[in-house]
């Protein structure tokens, strides 16, 4: 029973050794030399081993918790730090890919706007074609309306004669029914600036070349005169004899500083003559102007007006200049001319 109290004693002993040990467990060595040396120390020394032991577990237990975590802590920062840096560089390299990304679309762009412009050009380039073929047309179309009427007044007017289109015309017969002024003569040699200059008095604009006819009604002193011009494009020319057979007189312009051209203009002036054989005739020596322009003598000469046959014959020297207010005196006395000739036939 003593044994037991003197057990139990030790046990508390033990226990407040086990206390002690627990903030100073290095000196449990010493707690158990002093447990041994009290009565029954054995057994109490065996509890106080077994009691030393479990601490010194629990506390190895904590350390091992402690260094665990530790370690736990260091590894997650390691971890934290690793991923940030493998954010960043994986960041980085996004950035370097889109910067890279939009100088290839920038480039791409800039080759997509050289081939918009290149293809701009080109469409101008065919916008004026086709302005131009436009332009063409037009021509075409009033080439084309002219000889529509011809054709149709041809139909119209019993006349006429088809053979006239072949290159021995037959001369028609009567010459002496006419109403209209028959201005001819090659392109170029100042038809549509005199009459301009007749109907209007001035020549305040340059003229176009005439695609077809060129009517011009002029009513002076109570006298109606029409004129009527014909193109002188080499295409248009066929059409010139069609109209003798309405004239009352044919004016003739020939341009005095382009002699190379009077061997075309004769040849011309020649079938028409030969047509109406007493068809008043004037021919207009024009350019007067121009220093090169040969006179009315050369005139006569190389057009050969000494053959023109039984008819009355004009020669005048003209010329009209854009801007003067008065009219030369060579368009003057054809317009006089033309007046009396008019009135004659009424
Ligand atoms: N220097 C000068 N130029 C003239 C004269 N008469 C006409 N011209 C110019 O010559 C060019 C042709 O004149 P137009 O009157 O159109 O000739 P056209 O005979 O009617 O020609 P087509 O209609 O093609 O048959 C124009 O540029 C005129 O300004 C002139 O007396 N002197
Ligand atoms: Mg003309």
């Amino acid at each position: 029973m003593f044994g037991e109290r003197l057990a139990a004693a030790a046990v508390l002993g033990a226990s407040v050794v086990i206390g002690v040990a627990y903030f100073f467990w290095s000196s449990a060595s010493s707690s158990e030399k002093e447990a041994q040396k009290q009565p029954g120390g054995e057994a109490l020394s065996a509890a106080v081993k077994q009691e030393e032991a479990s601490e010194k577990q629990k506390v190895a237990a904590v350390v091992q918790t402690e260094a665990a975590n530790k370690d736990g802590e260091e590894e997650e920062e390691e971890e934290a730090v690793i991923q940030s840096e493998a954010r960043k560089e994986e960041k980085e390299e996004e950035e370097e890919e889109e910067e890279e990304a939009l100088v290839v679309q920038n480039e791409a762009l800039v080759v997509q706007n050289e081939a918009l412009v290149v293809q701009n050009e080109a469409l101008v380039v065919q916008n004026e074609a086709l302005v131009v073929q436009n332009e063409a047309l037009v021509v075409q179309n009033e080439a084309l309306v002219v000889q529509n009427e011809v054709l149709k007044e041809e139909e119209e007017s019993p006349d006429l004669h088809p053979e006239a289109e072949t290159s021995e015309p037959r001369p028609v017969e009567s010459d002496s029914e006419g109403s209209q002024v028959l201005v001819l003569g090659l392109d170029g040699a100042g038809k549509t600036s005199l009459l301009h200059c007749l109907s209007t008095g001035i020549l305040d604009q340059d003229m176009k070349p005439t695609e077809g006819f060129n009517a011009v009604s002029i009513n002076r002193d109570g006298l109606h005169i029409e004129f009527l011009e014909i193109g002188g494009k080499e295409e248009l020319r066929q059409y010139w004899q069609r109209y003798l057979s309405k004239a009352l007189l044919l004016v003739f312009v020939v341009d005095a500083s382009d002699p190379q051209r009077f061997t075309v203009a004769r040849k011309h002036l020649e079938v028409l003559l030969t047509s109406r054989p007493r068809l008043p005739l004037m021919v207009l020596a024009n350019k007067q102007d121009i220093p090169s322009a040969l006179s009315i003598t050369d005139v006569h000469d190389d057009l050969s007006l000494s053959e023109v046959g039984e008819r009355q014959l004009f020669l005048i020297g003209t010329y009209m200049k854009k801007g003067e207010v008065e009219l030369s005196s060579g368009v003057q006395d054809a317009r006089d001319l033309i007046i009396q000739i008019a009135c004659g036939s009424k």
